[in-house]
Order: structure tokens, then sequence, then C-alpha cells
């Protein structure tokens, strides 16, 4: 297997952290043993905690107004492939690529997959892109893809969807990510109802081409790049379109296509109640979709929402499978440092919600005592599980303290001298 770092260097990290691991950890298991929880359950379920991390997250990010980028920039999908596996080597909890075509379109797609399988990476949903037009493409998307007015515009869109579930059997994915920016900048510009059959019709061509086994996942977003209308612009739009498509269709929640202050945690208990909750791209946001590190603002809606997952796997609610992404843009931060720490913050929130006495915030909840059924979510909130998430990195080869092992290995450095700066877009995401 290549290695990334080399695993000697986390060795000798980890060797210096080790002993006061053990005692913190040894002390929040007695902690824990007296409300019943087993500390040594919990840190299996880190260790098993799954997140695929988006191969264009691994690229310094920008704005409309300017991308700065980083040294040791990655160039293609390999050096991105390269990135992503020193992020599962440290965390332990990044198994799998979510790859974006074209931006990492490749002539040879099993060449790519054996890379990927030679630092042992895996490939999670893959992501479509009907949203910029390609050098020499027949019709732009300008008004639009899937639901478009002009049906040779659909069928291209189509054509590009149905290519990317082919890609993605090749490489091993399960599962298609279907964004698309489709709307509107001004009042009475798109007749919403037509709008929306022209993209359900477009969708069922996209859905009927599923592969066994795999799904398609809607993702919803409030606005831009349309600023009055957008074709699928929240959960209500999303579930409506799944809903018509079929059983292999669910929403995916990208936590900063909301509004601020929508009740997302709400949202995913009626995704799953209804089985069409697909997965979700984490990220933190504070004004629109601003793509900041997950768990950096509002760590604890993150939980919240957490806590709805895991009364999901408590109660096994049936059709309940949701995929676990990031998607994020780091435009002043090193993107393996960031990915790195949102990784273990979305993993802080599914341990931490496992800590909570569901019987008894079930009792509370029942007796509408709401003080007590809130404090019941905060007490387990309010314990710090570092030491299960460190004690899962070191049992799993990973850092006890990945940014610290990461910044010692000099990978960013060599990278620099390995990749001479390729410019790039100087404004835009990527
Ligand atoms: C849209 C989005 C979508 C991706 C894109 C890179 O804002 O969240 O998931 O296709 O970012
Ligand atoms: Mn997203």
């Amino acid at each position: 297997m290549e290695e990334a770092i080399p695993s000697t260097l986390i060795a000798e990290q980890n060797e210096k952290l080790a002993r006061d691991l053990h005692k913190d950890y040894d002390a929040l298991g007695e902690k824990l043993s007296r409300t019943g929880l087993d500390i040594e359950q919990l840190t299996e379920r880190a260790r098993t905690f799954e997140l695929a991390v988006p191969s264009w997250g691994a690229g310094t990010g920008g704005t409309r107004f300017a991308r700065f980028p980083g040294v040791g920039e990655p160039r293609n999908i390999f050096e991105k492939v390269e990135d992503c596996a020193v992020i599962h080597q440290l965390s332990s909890c990044t198994p799998l690529i979510s790859p974006h075509f074209p931006w990492d379109q490749v002539e040879d797609f099993s060449e790519l997959k054996q890379y990927a399988d030679s630092f042992g990476m895996g490939w999670g949903s893959v992501n479509s892109n009907t949203f910029q037009d390609q050098p020499g493409q027949a019709h732009s998307y300008k008004y639009g893809s899937l639901s478009h007015t002009a049906a040779a515009a659909r069928e291209q869109a189509v054509a590009h969807n149905l290519m990317c579930i082919e890609w993605g059997r090749q490489l091993g994915s399960q599962a298609l990510t279907v964004w698309v920016g489709d709307g509107s900048n001004h009042p009475g510009q798109q007749h919403f109802q037509r709008a929306f059959e022209r993209y359900l019709d477009s969708a069922r061509t996209i859905y009927s081409a599923l592969p066994d086994g795999w799904e398609m996942h809607i993702e919803h977003k409030m606005f831009e790049p349309a600023f009055y209308s957008t074709v699928i612009q929240d959960w209500g739009s999303n579930i409506l379109a799944a809903m018509e498509l079929g059983d292999k269709c669910k929403s995916l929640v990208d936590l900063g296509h909301h509004a601020p202050n929508v009740n997302i945690e709400m949202i995913v208990s009626r995704l799953i109640q209804f089985k069409k909750l697909g997965g979700f791209h984490f990220n933190d946001s504070k004004y629109g979709d601003d793509d900041l590190d997950s768990g950096s603002l509002h760590p604890y809606q993150q939980f919240l929402i957490f806590n709805e997952l895991v009364d999901a796997e408590y109660r096994q609610q049936d059709g309940f499978g949701p995929a676990y992404m990031l998607d994020q843009s780091h435009n002043v931060t090193d993107p393996i440092e960031s990915l790195i720490n949102s990784a273990a913050e979305v993993q802080r929130s599914y341990i931490k919600a496992l800590l909570v006495d569901r019987e008894a915030l079930n009792n509370y909840q029942e007796n509408n005592d709401a003080l007590m059924a809130s404090n019941t979510l905060k007490a387990a909130f309010n314990i710090d599980v570092s030491p299960i998430l460190a004690m899962a990195r070191l049992r799993s080869d990973g850092a006890i303290d990945p940014i610290a092992a990461y910044r010692a290995s000099g990978y960013r450095a060599q990278a620099g001298k390995k990749r001479p700066a390729s410019g790039g877009s100087s404004s835009g995401i990527v």
C-alpha cells in the first residue's frame, strides 16, 4: 500500500502523546461507565464511522471575487487522490473520495481506480456538472440544464449525467449526486410548474439509467447562481421530486443551502421518516452558501442533526442509510488541514449523539418536561469526547494529533516542490 505520509513519522508523533491519551481515555471511560456507557463500544463506532471528502475541496477555493492559490496545489485528480489519502491516513475516517465531472474526468478510469486503490482509497457519490459550459459545448446552460426550455439542452444535460454514472461505475461508486443551478433572476422569467415538469422529465431518464444497487441523490439549494427562484430550491421541491422518481432517488442535505436559522435537524427528521434521506454535504455557514469548515460556527446544530440520525439508528428506522460527505471551500486555510479538522468535527457530533440517554429523553418528551429534555441533550453535548476520537485514530494507525503530524511531515512543502504553481483560475470555487 502506498503511504502518503511515512507511517514511521506518525508512529513517532503518537509515541509522544500516547501516555497522556491513555490517561485521559481511562478517566473518560470511568466517567461514562457511571452512566452505563461503554467507552470501548463508542470507540469502535468512531473507528467505523466513514465520510467522503470532495475532490474539489483538496485545492484552494475562492469566491466570485478572487481565488488565492496556495503552495503545492493539486493540478489533477491523481494529485487530489494523494492529498485525500493524506487526510484519511491521519484522520482514519475519510476512506472515500467524491469526484466531480468533468473537473475530474480522465481518459482511463481504470488507471485512476488503480491509483486510488494503491492508497486504499475508495469512491463515494459522483457529482455531475451542468452549471458550467464546457469548451465546445453545443448548448449553453445559461438558462438552465435539466429544466431548460430547449429540449436539446436538456438532452445534453441528461447525456452528461449518464456519462457520470458510467464513469462512477468504472470507479466502483454507487451513487450519483445531481445539483443543478437552474432557476431565474427576474419575477416572470420562468414558469415555475413547467420548469419543474421539464426537470422531472429529464430526471426520469437519468433515474431509469441507474445501475442495480445505485442511488440518485438530489441536492436542493435556496439560491446562487440564480437569485430569484431555483428549480430545486428547498427540501419540499426536493422530496417531491424524489417521491415522483422512485425508491432509488433520495434527497441530499447540504447544510449551507438553507436560509440562516432554518431548522435543518427537523428537515432531516422528515426525510428519515419518509425514507428519503440520501445523504449530507457537511459544512458550516453564517450568511449564504459559505462552505466553511464543518462545526466551525454551529457545532450544536451539527450535533442536533446527528441526534436525529442516531435516533433513527436507535429506532432501527427502515430505509435508513445516508451517505456522509464534506462539501467545503477552503479559501484561507490549507485544504488538507481543514478537511482533517472537519472530518473529526463531524465524527465528534456523531459520538456525542451516541451519548444521549434516549430512554430518559423519550420519557421527558412524552411528559412534556421541556427543560429536562433539553438538558438531556446538553449533557451529552457537553462531554469532551476527544480521547475517544484520538484513540480511534491511534487504533487505526492514524495520528493522535493529525494536524501536528501533518505539519511535522512537511507534506505541503514537498508538494510545493513536486507541483510547480499552475496558476489555475483567478476566481471561483475551484
Ligand atoms: C453547490 C454545491 C454542489 C456541488 C458544488 C461544488 O453549491 O454544494 O454540491 O456540485 O457545490
Ligand atoms: Mn453541496
